[in-house]
């Protein structure tokens, strides 16, 4: 009894003790408790958790790699996040089973993460590019059987990542062996445990998407540029992207075919012929065309100096002595650059879901490209770029090139700007390429892409000494003239496009003298296009258009040398130049007339020589008046712009008025236009047209 209470004391003593040595170190206990406990937490979560964690950590390790090998991207560490939080969240759910039935839930995915990775790692070794569930039937048709032997297309990396489901396994047996999923079974609450690590999961995602740029989320959405995707996105959701954009362009077709068809045939059926000789028919008809997309260039950048330099002297020039059309614009959507390529070769819109390019690249559309190689014209196309950027390297096959030269496989990528290797050495390659083609060829018609001049232009500052500065007299205080230099545009993003606009356009120059000095304009028409606007911020241009450099201010909104830089203006602004030159035929026109995109064809290929029934737009010299249609829904045409998200729209000339029926019928025309567009997209239309046509045909 005495010894007992002897204890108690003791312990009560011990008790004050503690007490007290914790009110006088609070902090350093309580945090020495909580490791103690946290240690004792995780040392029972891994110990209960030892499957669960083997396909976290392997799968992670997988996907990591994967970047090593491939993009090369070790320190980022969004995509680690962004793979951690597919994993937990993907892995959560095998909690919902029992222990013993958990490893067929875990394993399948291994299989799946260790399969997509070495897919991925194949795919990349033979295309430097990631694979796409929609490309997997062109690849394996790319790489072929017999490929297969003679080119090494796989490497032993490549199936490194096997290693995850031989874990899987031996983890598995080991765990069996002593008697692990028994023991789990009796403690796990399996609905808890999902739940906690569902949550943990979605906590990844949330840090994740906090950390994503507006840019990533474009290019998620675009799918242009895979590389990049996987470098941000991490591998699984790069995956599971594609597999979204995939099944939605794939179930597109299942539906509504039988009322588009119809709707197909009585749109085509129904509309006026137009009439088609003009004076430009054929009259380049047999002539090589060379056309170069001028990445981003916009029309309003061809009139402007700084200190007396002009931005663009050689597209002026150009534009001077060929066919100018200055209200051209172009059409494109989120396809941007990929939806120009194929508005200006097939004169359809682009698609309203996806892209052509990287959803419906496997249809047969009636291209520039088609119709000349009946002329036995050899076509191909030029990049500096990647070739799967775009999903080019399958789709310009299917827009009809021949061959697609470009990036490492065609060029020495020996001088980069911005995204790529720079137009001057793009252009200065492409020459000797252009000279063989011509040599071996009585015809052809070439697409040479411009790169340099690509949003954030940025780069060019280190390689331009062109200036954007405004150079004034002013008064100094003492009653002088003084010249001064105002920094004017010079820092700003705007600023950096003129230079690289300017950078664009002396490379332009060279290409076509050190062409015409091999001869190679001899018998060639040149076709420019800008591709699309240069995506620079409406607030950009209120400095552009309202700085004064005397008082080296704004221009203030009641000034009557103020320019609004509203909606419409900007919309207005965003056209792009259009030139047909030839060196030997002195054009010199100016068509004011506003066209599209999608009106290249019909008014080009009058020129050479063809036509196609199936154009949506429409040859320029045999129509009065034109409506742009654009994919929003926005239409422009000579009298008005008019925008869909406003329900109103601008009259042009503020002398006119328009009537209601003619904005009712401009939008019934619009909306025509992108659903017939739509149709040919989804379902393959034309084709599928002209195989029912055969068959009625053969039945009679
Ligand atoms: C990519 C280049 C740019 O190779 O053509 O494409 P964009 O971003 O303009 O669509
Ligand atoms: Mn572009």
């Amino acid at each position: 009894m005495k010894k007992e209470t002897k204890k108690t004391t003791k312990k009560v003593e011990e008790e004050i003790k503690e007490k007290e040595l914790l009110e006088k170190e609070p902090l350093k206990n309580r945090i020495k408790n909580f490791m103690v406990s946290f240690k004792n937490w995780s040392k029972k979560y891994v110990s209960t958790n030892v499957l669960f964690m083997t396909f976290v950590i392997t799968s992670l390790i997988n996907a990591y790699l994967l970047r090593y090998f491939t993009v090369k991207n070790y320190f980022n560490i969004k995509p680690i996040i962004a793979d951690l939080s597919v994993i937990l969240i993907v892995g959560s759910i095998g909690y919902l089973l029992k222990p013993k039935h958990q490893f067929k839930y875990f394993f399948s995915w291994a299989i799946v993460f260790t399969l997509i990775c070495v897919i991925n790692s194949v795919y990349f070794t033979n295309f430097l590019s990631f694979a796409s569930f929609s490309l997997l039937k062109a690849s394996t048709q790319v790489i072929g059987v017999s490929d297969a032997v003679t080119k090494n297309i796989m490497e032993i990396k490549d199936f490194f990542y096997v290693y995850q489901i031989l874990a899987m396994i031996f983890v598995h047996k080991f765990l069996k062996k002593k008697k692990y999923y028994d023991r789990v079974s009796k403690i796990e609450n399996g609905k808890v445990r999902a739940i906690n690590t569902l949550v943990v999961g979605v906590i990844f995602l949330g840090m994740f998407i906090s950390l994503l740029t507006s840019r990533d989320i474009s290019r998620l959405g675009k799918q242009w540029n895979r590389e990049s995707i996987v470098m941000e996105f991490g591998i699984y959701t790069y995956q599971l992207n594609d597999l979204n954009s995939t099944v939605k362009a794939s179930l597109n077709p299942l539906f509504g075919y039988d009322k588009s068809a119809k709707e197909f045939r009585e749109f085509y059926d129904n509309r006026e012929v137009e009439k088609s000789n003009n004076k430009y028919t054929n009259m380049f008809k047999g002539k090589n065309v060379l056309v170069i997309h001028a990445e981003s260039i916009q029309n309003f950048a061809l009139d402007v100096e700084f200190n007396g330099v002009p931005v663009a002297p050689n597209l002026k020039k150009l534009s001077k002595e060929g066919l100018y059309f200055s209200n051209f614009y172009s059409e494109e959507s989120v396809g941007t650059s990929s939806d120009t390529e194929f508005t200006f070769a097939s004169s359809l819109m682009p698609s309203s879901s996806g892209t052509v390019f990287m959803n419906y690249f496997n249809r047969d559309y009636p291209t520039i490209q088609k119709k000349l190689k009946e002329k036995d014209y050899y076509t191909f196309s030029m990049h500096g770029n990647n070739c799967s950027f775009w999903n080019r390297q399958t789709m310009h096959k299917s827009l009809g090139y021949d061959d697609f030269y470009c990036h490492k496989k065609d060029y020495d990528i020996d001088e980069t700007i911005g995204l790529g290797l720079s137009d001057k050495s793009f252009f200065r390659q492409s020459v000797p390429i252009l000279e063989k083609i011509n040599k071996e060829h009585k015809n052809w018609y070439g697409t040479l892409i411009m790169l340099t001049n690509h949003t954030p232009f940025t780069d060019i500052d280190e390689v331009s000494d062109y200036k954007v500065t405004k150079t004034v007299e002013i008064e100094n205080d003492n009653g002088e003239k003084e010249t001064v230099e105002r920094k004017y545009m010079e820092g700003t993003v705007l600023g950096s496009y003129f230079k690289s606009v300017h950078y664009a356009d002396e490379a332009l120059g060279q290409l076509l003298a050190d062409m015409d000095e091999k001869g190679l304009l001899d018998n060639t028409i040149v076709v420019i296009y800008g591709d699309h606007d240069n995506k620079i911020k409406k607030s950009e241009y209120n400095r552009f258009y309202n700085y004064d450099a005397e008082t080296d201010s704004m221009i203030k909104k009641n000034d009557e040398r103020y320019t609004n830089v509203d909606y419409y203006f900007y919309e207005l602004n965003r056209k792009v130049p259009f030139i047909i030159w030839s060196k030997n035929k002195k054009l010199e026109t100016e068509v004011t007339k506003v066209m599209g995109m999608i009106d290249v064809q019909p008014t080009l290929g009058n020129m050479l020589g063809f036509s196609n029934e199936y154009a949506l737009g429409h040859d320029i010299f045999n129509i009065d008046e034109n409506v742009v249609v654009f994919p929003s829904g926005n239409w422009l045409t000579d009298k008005m712009y008019y925008s869909q998200s406003k329900s109103a729209g601008k009259i042009l000339n503020s002398d006119e008025t328009v009537a209601e029926d003619y904005i009712k019928n401009n939008n019934k025309y619009s909306e025509k236009i992108i659903k017939i567009s739509n149709d040919v997209i989804i379902y393959d239309m034309i084709k599928k047209q002209r195989e029912s046509q055969n068959t009625i045909k053969e039945a009679k």
